[in-house]
């Protein structure tokens, strides 16, 4: 059984979506992230920087925390979506998801989104950002089905809920006609559909 500690944003979507999809069972604790939860100290204990997702796989007695490697874990335990001779086109992929395009689009939510107004400089600058990130999203999939080639993989799990939120970014999902392609087809998976509604049973992922 694993403990899924999260809250209903992109990063805690990607765990609940690879359970899902590995048919793992699992339980959700809820972290309310408005009310602080995340820095209560047994939290802490768990996830050194107060963040979630986190999961404890209580089989295994082992806890791991990182979106990231949470999917690698998983991946590797459940011997899917991380091909082993794919893994290092997957690797790249992943890890610019972590490093780049999750706190990049992040922060085009904190100031176009929850704080319009408040600096010109920063909603510009994070919307031209993630402008580039659609276009080069787009690119890529322009050559290949996936994001780390023909096959469906955890590099796909964590960009998807990211790209979820176009409905927030306001860059015109449905004008990037490979990464909508990739989007709608990724939207109709079963356990997508799932672990995406994790926390509530109606949300479904937004049309392009
Ligand atoms: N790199 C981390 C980022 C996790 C992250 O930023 N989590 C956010 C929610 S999406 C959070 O816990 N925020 C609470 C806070 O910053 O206080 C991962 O991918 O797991």
């Amino acid at each position: 059984m694993i403990e899924l500690f999260s809250a209903n944003t992109p990063n805690g979507k990607k765990i609940s979506i690879m359970l899902e999809e590995i048919g793992y069972k699992y339980k959700v604790t809820k972290v309310d992230l408005d009310k602080g939860e995340q820095f209560h100290p047994n939290f802490k204990k768990l996830s050194p920087f107060s963040k979630i997702p986190v999961i404890i796989d209580h089989e295994k007695n082992k806890t791991i925390f990182e979106s990231g490697a949470i999917l690698i874990y998983l991946a590797e335990e459940s011997g899917k979506f991380y091909n082993i001779k794919e893994r290092l086109e997957i690797n790249q992929w992943l890890m610019s998801q972590m490093g780049y395009v999750g706190p990049m689009l992040g922060q085009h939510h904190q100031f176009h989104y929850y704080n319009p107004g408040k600096s010109k400089f920063g909603e510009d600058r994070y919307f031209k950002i993630s402008e580039r990130i659609y276009q080069d999203l787009d690119k890529r999939l322009a050559t290949y089905k996936f994001l780390s080639g023909e096959n469906y993989s955890i590099a796909d799990i964590a960009t998807f809920p990211w790209i979820a939120r176009h409905d927030w970014h306001d860059i015109g999902l449905s004008n990037f006609k490979n990464l909508t392609r990739w989007y709608n087809e990724i939207s109709k998976r079963e356990a997508v559909i799932k672990g995406f509604s994790f926390m509530n049973e109606n949300e479904l992922p937004p049309k392009p």
